[in-house]
């Protein structure tokens, strides 16, 4: 007898157990259901986060062509060593310009410019006159594909930039007022 009703106590207790496992059941499935959506919510910023990871790796891993390299050297007579020099679309090139003259800075100074295609050089030269202090490149000027700084005698510098992708011939030049008409200049072509 006493058994028995252990046993029933038992089954209370067991049904009791099997009552809350069954409302946990149901809780489980009511936040489970809501998982996926939290998931998605979770889930989609990190997805991006990964392929941009994945990405950016990947152009950090590619291998990085070396850029061409041109070397040009400017004098007192206004005139570059190097007047022409090809580029295939989007070539990274590295242009550097040295002053080979004695001529002091502010009355022979020279640069390199190198403009789109598009861009009217006389416009340029024109608003380059009036950019004496920042070194005869006008600020915000469209079209500037790349110039170095200012150069006296013996100095150097180095730009590197792209070559656009658009096939044709882009001018290079010195904009130090008059040097362009003098023949401080040279074409970039680019070509496959
Ligand atoms: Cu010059």
């Amino acid at each position: 007898m006493k058994s028995q009703m252990n046993d029933d106590k038992k089954c209370a207790a067991l049904a009791k157990i099997g009552e809350a496992a069954n409302k946990c059941a149901a809780f489980n499935g009511t936040f489970q259901n809501k998982k996926p959506m939290r998931n998605t919510l979770i889930k989609y910023p990190l997805y991006i986060i990964a392929l941009t990871c994945s990405a950016l790796a990947a152009c950090s891993q590619a291998p990085q062509a070396p850029p061409k390299e041109i070397k040009i050297q400017a004098d007192d007579k206004m005139k570059f060593d190097v007047t022409a020099f090809e580029a295939k679309p989007g070539q990274k090139i590295s242009i550097t310009l040295l002053n080979v003259g004695t001529t002091p800075k502010f009355s022979m100074g020279h640069n390199c410019v190198v403009l789109d295609r598009n861009v009217n050089v006389q416009t340029f030269l024109d608003a380059a006159s009036m950019a004496a202090a920042t070194d005869y490149v006008p600020k915000d000027f469209k079209g500037v594909l790349a110039h170095t700084k200012l150069l006296g005698p013996s100095e150097t510098d180095t730009v590197q930039f792209n070559a656009p992708y658009v096939p044709g011939e882009y001018p290079f030049f010195c904009s130090f007022p008059g040097h362009y008409s003098q023949g401080t200049k040279g074409v970039m072509t680019v070509k496959q």
